[in-house]
Formats: structure tokens, sequence, C-alpha cells
């Protein structure tokens, strides 16, 4: 059975990966709006992954007994500089969200809820995953450049990058 506060931060949690859905849902649109589909599609996959999370999260609560209970959502970002400004904010959520994950991890450790704490494992490696995929990412933008043929041959690359789930790399589709 989960603690009042242990459902409370778990719910949270549930807002914070519709959140990162809706951010990387709203960022493949700018990237379609300028032309960019490689990235548009990319980040429309990694928000359907984001929708994973959430899912996740929501059968773990309801299982329980508990209810999970859903809030208000903030509208996300949708006006950057450059592609280059578009996936420094993703690598910046990613860092944001393990920093929750691991609020999540103390707080499951604290209250001795163990279950909670070892279905919060699958996080952490995601979180691990996320933030080395968006890594990976960043370095292709300063590998092959985001200005002129630099932009056309970065849209292609990561157009190809396939979203990994734990245990697995971050890889080009075939
Ligand atoms: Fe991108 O890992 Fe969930 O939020």
């Amino acid at each position: 059975m989960l603690s009042e506060k242990m459902l409370a931060r778990l719910n949270e949690q549930i807002a914070l990966e519709f959140e990162s859905a809706n951010l990387y849902l709203q960022m493949s649109a700018w990237c379609l709006a300028h032309g960019l589909d490689g990235c548009g599609r990319f980040l429309r996959e990694h928000s359907q992954e984001e929708m994973g999370h959430m899912f996740r999260l929501f059968d773990y609560v309801n299982e329980t007994g508990a209810q999970a209970v859903l809030r208000a959502l903030e509208a996300p970002r949708h006006e950057y500089g450059s592609v280059r400004e578009v996936f420094e904010a993703t690598f910046e959520h990613e860092r944001f969200i393990t920093g929750k994950i691991n609020e999540l991890v103390d707080t499951a450790f604290a209250e001795k809820d163990y279950s909670t704490f070892n279905f919060l494992q699958w996080y952490v490696s995601e979180q691990h995953e996320e933030e080395a995929l968006f890594q990976r990412v960043l370095d292709l933008v300063e590998l092959v450049g985001s200005d002129g043929k630099g932009l056309f041959h970065l849209d292609r690359e990561i157009g190809k990058l396939r979203t990994p789930g734990p245990g697995t790399e971050a890889a080009p589709a075939g």
C-alpha cells in the first residue's frame, strides 16, 4: 500500500511524463515547421516513448489499489532559435527528469516502500539511457554542424536514431 506522500509523488511524476511527451511533440512540430523531417520524426517517436513512461507509472499506482490522479499540465515551450537550441533543451529536460526520479527513489527508501523502490529501478536505468541518447544527439550537432549543408545531414542522421529501452543502446535504424 502506498503512503500518502509516495502516492502524491508518483502522481506528480505521471504529470511530468505527460509534460515530457507534450514537450517532445511540440518540438517535433517546430522541426516540421522548419523543414526538419528527420528531427521531427525522432522527437515524435520520443514523445510516444514518454507516454509509455506515463502509462507504466499510471498502471503501477492503480495496481497498488490506490488511484492515479491527473493534474492540469504546463503548456510546453514552442519557440526555438535553432535546432541546436531544441536539442540543448531536450538534454536539460532529461537531466531535470533524472533529478525527479532520484527524488522518488529517495522517498521510496525513506518510506521503507521497497516495492516502489524496486519498481523505480526501471526508471533509473531508463534515465541513464535517455541522457546518453540526447548527449549523442548533441554530439551529432557538434560534429555534423547545424548550418547550411550540415543541417541537411544532421536532420538525416537524427532521423535514423531510435529511442532505446533500458539495457539496449541507441542505435541507428538499419
Ligand atoms: Fe525522457 O524520460 Fe520520461 O520523462
